[in-house]
This record gives structure tokens, C-alpha cells and sequence, in this order.
């Protein structure tokens, strides 16, 4: 792996003081150990009846993972006593195929679902997941959101101020596509042409429509999912309980998610709370200068034209 290394582009984030290195492997930036994790979870024999939950960092992946678990799981557990999401991180209820390939190929989920999720690109994507045809659930969210959440996911894991991490470096860094899994909107537009020639295999969800209206997407979601929820569930509250249930508000209160750490892999964690930040929309204009504003809405608008999707 070592040779590997060498050969690929690399690209250090001089407002992280020098704290984090990333990699460009198969077109997308990540850190080091990345190009080993890909090659594993490539291995991943994927079965027609399983589920992905597809995303790029930040874009609302630990609400999807809870979404998805508490839909997938509510004939069994009732949503304000017995779910595991109440004890457990959703990281932790559904798995990364790219963290936990190992685990996930000797001891499928004591609970037998087929869900799984991934930040990888699509073009990375085991053959098998492709081929298997299965589900795949795609969330996104504004650029300039994921931006500033990813700044401070970052900046937090290498330890740094606001003061001592500069947001103007990580701007011009993010608009260059280095980021984690990045250039973000690659990411994106991979996985929409794909659901493009397979839209019956395909859902995507948006962050800000998921806020505005949870129950219309949570209801849209099930559907998808094979599991819609009867009239009689939504009259009995059932939607309405997970909905809350996984609402950032209960959540991030929950004592298992503010404190505690995920681990990544044998080496590196991440303290739960950092999964969980403030959770508003348009939280970017407290950090984008009009000149920044300007320069990645062109960026967007040239990336995104002619695709229907909005990432302003
Ligand atoms: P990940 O890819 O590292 O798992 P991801 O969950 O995709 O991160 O994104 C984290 C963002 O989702 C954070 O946004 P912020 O930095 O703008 O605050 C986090 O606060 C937000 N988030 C986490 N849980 C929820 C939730 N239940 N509802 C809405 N937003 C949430």
C-alpha cells in the first residue's frame, strides 16, 4: 500500500495546521487508509433484498441511518421505549460498509436487516451492489451547509479553534473538491445519472425537503423501503413517533449520543457529539462572504445545469 501512496495526488489542509492529508484514489479525495478500506468493502457480496443508504459526509446520513432503522424495525420496537436508537449511536445501528466490511461479512445485524450505508463514490461501489440491482437511497443537502458542518466536523477532530482553523481555507479547499469523498458534487452526479437508467432502484432525498415536510418524505421513504406505513399507523401515531424519535431535538438530547466515541476503525474515533452540530438550514450565512457566495453558486450552476437538482 506504501507504493500506492506515492502515486497518488495528496493535498494537505494548511487551515488545519497541517492535522489532516488527503489522497485522491479512484477520483475522490479522502485520508489515508482509505484506498485499504475501499478494497474491502469492494469485496462486499451484495444481495438483491438489500438496502444502501448512500451519501456524502454531512449531508444528513445519521438522519437517514435513524430514519431508515426505526421504519425498518417499528413492528418490533416501539419508538419512545424500546428502539436501540434510544441507546445506541444510528452509526452504530446501521453500519458503514466502508468502516466495518470485516464485521459486517462474519455477523449480518442480529436483527436481520438488509440495510447497510456508505459514503463511497458510486464508481466504487462494490460490482456486486450493481449488479444485484438493489435499493439505493441517495440523501443531499445545500453545499454551503455541508461546507460549514464539514469545516466544523474537521476542525474539531484535529483539534483546532474557530480562531486557529481559518473558514476561508477550508472554502477554497472545498471549492477544489478536496474534501472528505469529494468534490462533492461529483459524488452526487455519479449516483444521479446512475438513478437516471434505473430509477425504480433509486431514491433521492434532500436534507432541507426532509426538514420541511418529515412526514410526506418519511411516508416517501417507507414506500421505498417495502414497508409503507398503514392508515392505521399514521392514525395511531406510529409516523408521528419516529419522526420524533429520530428528530435532531431528541436525538442529540439522548445520553448515548453526547458522549461516548465511534469507532471508525482500529484507529481512529470520532466523539458522538460531533455527529450531531446545530442542524439548521442556512447556517452558511454566518461564514460566507458575498464574494464566497457568489463564487461557489456560479460553481454550482455549472456543475448542476440541465441535472434538476439544487444545491444552493
Ligand atoms: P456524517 O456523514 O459524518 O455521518 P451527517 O450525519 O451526514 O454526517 O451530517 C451531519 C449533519 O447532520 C450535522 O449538521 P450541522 O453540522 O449543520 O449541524 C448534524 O447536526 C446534522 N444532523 C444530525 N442528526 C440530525 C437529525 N436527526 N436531524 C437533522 N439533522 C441532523
Amino acid at each position: 500500500m506504501e507504493g500506492l501512496y506515492k502515486t497518488l495526488p495528496q493535498h494537505t489542509y494548511s487551515w488545519s495546521q497541517g492535522r489532516a492529508t488527503f489522497y485522491k484514489y479512484q477520483g475522490f479525495w479522502n485520508v489515508q487508509n482509505f484506498p485499504e478500506k475501499t478494497i474491502l468493502a469492494q469485496s462486499y457480496q451484495a444481495q438483491p433484498s438489500d438496502i444502501l443508504l448512500c451519501s456524502c459526509p454531512k449531508t444528513g446520513t445519521t438522519w437517514l441511518k435513524a430514519l431508515s432503522f426505526a421504519i425498518l424495525t417499528r413492528e418490533k420496537f416501539h419508538a419512545s421505549t424500546t428502539s436501540p436508537l434510544l441507546t445506541t449511536l444510528p452509526h452504530d445501528c446501521v453500519l458503514f460498509l466502508e468502516n466495518h466490511s470485516a464485521k459486517i461479512k462474519e455477523n449480518p445485524s442480529d436483527l436481520d436487516l438488509p440495510l447497510l450505508a456508505t459514503h463511497l463514490p458510486y464508481s466504487s461501489l462494490p460490482k456486486s451492489v450493481i449488479a444485484s440491482n438493489c435499493k439505493i437511497v441517495y440523501i443531499y443537502r445545500n453545499i454551503k451547509d455541508v461546507l460549514v458542518s464539514y469545516y466544523h466536523f474537521v476542525r474539531e477532530l484535529v483539534n483546532l479553534s474557530v480562531e486557529d482553523a481559518p473558514f476561508e481555507g477550508a472554502f477554497d479547499d472545498f471549492c477544489q473538491g478536496i474534501s472528505s469523498f469529494g468534490p462533492y458534487w461529483d459524488h452526487i452526479l455519479e449516483y444521479w445519472k446512475a438513478s437516471q437508467e434505473r430509477p425504480d432502484r433509486f431514491l433521492f432525498l434532500k436534507y432541507e425537503d426532509l426538514k420541511k415536510d418529515a412526514s410526506c418524505n418519511v411516508k416517501q421513504l417507507a414506500e421505498f423501503l417495502g414497508c409503507p406505513f398503514s392508515v392505521e399507523e399514521e392514525k395511531t401515531g406510529v409516523l408521528e413517533n419516529i419522526i420524533n424519535l429520530c428528530s435532531f431535538d431528541s436525538l442529540s438530547n439522548l445520553e448515548v449520543n453526547k458522549s461516548g466515541t465511534y469507532q471508525a476503525d482500529e484507529v481512529s474515533g470520532v466523539e458522538h457529539r460531533l455527529f450531531f452540530r446545530k442542524a439548521t438550514d442556512g447556517d452558511w450565512e454566518n461564514y460566507f462572504t458575498d464574494e464566497m457566495k457568489e463564487k461557489i453558486d456560479k460553481l454550482i450552476d455549472e456543475k448542476m445545469s440541465g441535472t434538476g437538482l439544487v444545491l444552493k
